[in-house]
């Protein structure tokens, strides 16, 4: 993540979370949203803003669209409304084992997925 990230963000960077995304039965989805809106501006800026934050998704356990594997809307970080909702039909689900990761920036809109029958676990880096 050092690598990518110093890469990605010029003027350096602090590590922002490292935090687990536990998901069970049960639970709610998280609605689709962009991490980028904790800083308004950004999402303003759209996408000419600077480059803020960069993520790592971990699967801790296998991410399948049963279990809520993430929900990715591609190429939402070249969108000129930030703002505008995302069609359910532009959504690609990360499915990936367990131990395998996907890195975004994040100006994407992402979700987890619906309900899972067991425990989905992701470890987010930003
Ligand atoms: O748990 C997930 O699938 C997504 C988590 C998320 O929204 C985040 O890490 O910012
Ligand atoms: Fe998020």
């Amino acid at each position: 993540m050092h690598e990518w990230a110093s890469r990605a963000l010029k003027e350096g960077y602090w590590l922002n979370t490292g935090q687990a995304m536990i998901v069970g039965p049960g639970e709610k989805g998280q609605m689709l949203h962009r991490d980028i809106a904790l800083w308004p501006i950004f999402m303003d800026g759209a996408k000419n803003a600077p480059e803020a934050m960069v993520s790592i998704l971990l699967a801790l356990s296998d991410f399948t669209e049963e279990v809520g594997a993430t929900r990715v809307v591609s190429g939402s970080h070249l969108w000129d409304d930030f703002r505008r909702d995302a069609d359910p039909t532009e959504y690609v689900s990360a499915v990936m084992p367990a131990a395998r990761r996907f890195s975004i920036s994040e100006r994407p809109c992402m979700e987890p997925g619906p309900t899972p029958p067991s425990i989905r676990g992701g470890e987010a880096c930003t």
